[in-house]
């Protein structure tokens, strides 16, 4: 369907239309997240706020300093995202990794041909480690990527990995538009923006080398919470 530029919903229309467009190899359920994202963006007023920038600017800094750093990526995010995922991970020299909860082999193969397209090799198809504590499909990882990984970014996360892999004494940040989700308050740094918004300003940071290091993640999250109830109060 051709939609027209002009529609005052023109890029959310897009989003939908992209997903809509992958979808064998978005999971059905990934549709009902996005929707949930994108209710979460009107409370922001669908943009970056600034505690939003802060936690960019911390995620900027633990991807610096890392020395294995990993992008994981699902469906949602490769069908939203790929080429700003391919930016970010060669800024910041952090390998891509497909692991997926509705995880089966065409997918994981599928969506690692869309990396492909975005000009980027990314693991996931011979998952020969396992995220302990995790009985899901998402366990399931590569010992050269998640597995080995010092700091990893997870976006679009669905709570039950975040918190292993915390546990595996990993630093863990997330891209969720939704402040009071599990993964949003177990993460080291909580990215509350929406993905394709804030990927570009945390591949900006990363190249200019404009991180911060003094951030703390439930202050943040609070800061968020009030800016959205500002915003509704107003
Ligand atoms: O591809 P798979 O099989 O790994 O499945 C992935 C999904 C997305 C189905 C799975 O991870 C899932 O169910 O996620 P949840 O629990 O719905 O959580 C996704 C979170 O991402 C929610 O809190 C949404 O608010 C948030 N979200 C959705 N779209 C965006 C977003 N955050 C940032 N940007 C978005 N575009």
């Amino acid at each position: 369907m051709t939609l027209p530029k002009n529609h005052p919903r023109y890029k959310s229309l897009m989003a939908r239309e992209k997903l809509v467009n992958a979808s064998d190899m978005v999971a059905k359920q990934g549709l009902i997240a996005h929707g949930r994202g994108e209710a979460f963006d009107y409370l922001l007023g669908e943009q970056t706020c600034l505690p939003a920038l802060s936690a960019i600017k911390a995620a900027a800094s633990a991807l610096i300093e890392a020395k294995n750093p990993v992008i994981s990526v699902n469906g949602n995010v490769v069908a939203l995202a790929a080429r700003e995922v391919v930016r970010l991970a060669e800024v910041s020299g952090a390998k891509v990794e497909v692991n997926l909860f509705h995880r089966t082999p065409e997918r994981v193969a599928g969506l690692i041909k869309m990396m492909k397209k975005g000009g980027i090799d990314a693991l996931g198809e011979n998952a020969d480690d396992s995220i302990p504590g995790l009985s899901s499909e998402r366990a399931k990882c590569c010992s050269d990527g998640i597995g080995g990984a010092d700091v990893v970014l997870v976006p679009l996360e669905d709570g039950d990995r975040c918190q292993a892999l915390v546990d595996m004494g990993k630093k863990v940040i997330t891209i969720d538009l939704n402040p009071l989700s599990r993964t949003a308050q177990t993460a080291h740094i909580t990215i509350v923006d929406e993905l394709t918004r804030c990927l570009p300003l945390l591949s900006d940071f990363v190249e200019e080398k404009k991180g911060i290091d003094s951030f703390d993640n439930k202050e943040c999250l609070r800061d968020v919470l009030n800016y959205m109830a500002e915003r509704i109060s107003s």
